[in-house]
């Protein structure tokens, strides 16, 4: 029976002091977080789309440029990095962690090890991969600076049996478990997917099961809420359904979803882009805040949403840096203003 906090294992206490000052920092208003931990695989795709070759120097000469964009850091509340990343140094010998760092945010990890098809369930469901070993692996990255942690599970709308969905919400539990035994904090991220030509209802619906069943899983492991920050889609129809939904829509439908499904004493929602154009990530957002009435701060943590653009500017050159510089600090700027409700569409015409 579930009552009294059983003993930890390993450390064998929970810093919930510690974890939920690092969890409200990562959402502080007017700051959020960058996305940078795309697998190499993941980034390929991006660099393909710029005509860039997926090397590792290319990959930290890119990564550089953004956490030495000090204009644009001061939106940015914490970065997720890839495992290549947080042990990488710049091309000047400091690693990439303490840049991050000196420009005032917190450096994370991802620490999910990609999807596999889960056998047995729907074809085509994806469970997450990586528990085996986290618990080794965990301490050396707090050794490293990491003071948060990310994992991904991935869910289709149009493809999902409870029993994949129970797989990725108990791995969730389990990675969040492990997080905090280890004073990290975990973001953890169920993603529904915007790409298929499903309805904003539908969205609304499945999202909510997956929450609910998260939120479950993480009570039964005793998961400390006040020391995780949630990473959740918005409830958008998906990227092929006839009819779209209007900025007031979405942000009614994911205020409404989120209200039934998340406890108030988690400190803070930071959302993905899913693919959404960079712009819309922004109005969403900042439509959410203006509404409020929610007890948790809303943010951003975005990958394409906010590297799309200075992907584009840089294309792999060096002279391109400060344009990219630019372009960067543009999107943090509107989406640091979104996750205070103070955007509006004529500052996006402003130069950054
Ligand atoms: C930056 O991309 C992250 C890693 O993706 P892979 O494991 O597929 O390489 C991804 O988890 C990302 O953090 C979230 O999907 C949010 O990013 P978007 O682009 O949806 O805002």
């Amino acid at each position: 029976m579930r009552g009294v906090r059983p003993a930890k294992t390993g450390r064998g206490h929970v810093n919930l002091e510690a974890l939920n000052k690092v969890a409200i920092a990562m959402v502080e208003p007017g700051r959020g977080i960058l996305a940078a931990d795309e697998s190499t695989g993941t980034i390929k795709k991006r660099f393909d789309a710029i005509s860039v070759e997926n090397t590792e120097d290319n990959r930290r000469d890119y990564r550089e440029l953004m956490f030495r964009a000090a204009e644009a850091m001061k939106y940015v509340s914490g970065v997720i990095l890839f495992d290549e990343t947080i042990w990488q140094k710049a091309k000047d010998g400091a690693p990439l962690v303490k840049l991050i760092e000196q420009a005032g945010a917190i450096p994370g990890i991802k620490v999910d090890e990609g999807t596999r098809p889960l056998h047995g369930a729907k074809p085509g469901e994806l469970v997450t991969k990586g528990l085996d070993g986290l618990d080794k692996r965990l301490p050396k990255y707090y050794e490293q600076g990491a003071r948060f942690a990310k994992w991904r599970a991935v869910i289709d709308p149009t493809n999902l049996s409870y029993a994949g969905l129970l797989a990725n919400a108990h791995a969730l539990a389990r990675y969040a478990n492990l997080c905090q035994e280890f004073d990290i904090v975990p973001i953890v991220e169920p993603e529904v997917l915007m790409d298929a030509d499903n309805d904003i209802d539908t969205t609304y619906a499945v999202t909510e099961w997956v929450l609910k069943e998260t939120f479950q899983q993480l009570y039964y492991l005793n998961v400390a809420l006040e020391g995780v920050v949630l990473k959740p889609n918005m409830i958008v129809p998906g990227k092929k359904a006839a009819k779209q939904a209007s900025v007031d829509e979405v942000a009614e439908k994911t205020i409404k979803c989120l209200k039934a499904c998340v406890p108030s004493v988690v400190p803070g929602i930071a959302f993905l882009s899913g693919g959404q154009s960079d712009e819309l990530a922004t109005a969403h957002l900042s439509r959410m805040n203006e509404i409020g009435g929610f007890p948790w701060k809303m943010t951003f943590s975005y990958g394409r949403a906010l590297q799309a653009a200075p992907q584009k500017a840089w294309s792999g050159k060096a002279e391109n840096v400060a344009k990219a510089q630019a372009a960067f600090l543009h999107r943090a700027r509107m989406n640091g203003l979104a996750s205070k409700g103070e955007w509006k569409p004529d500052l996006e015409k402003q130069a950054a």
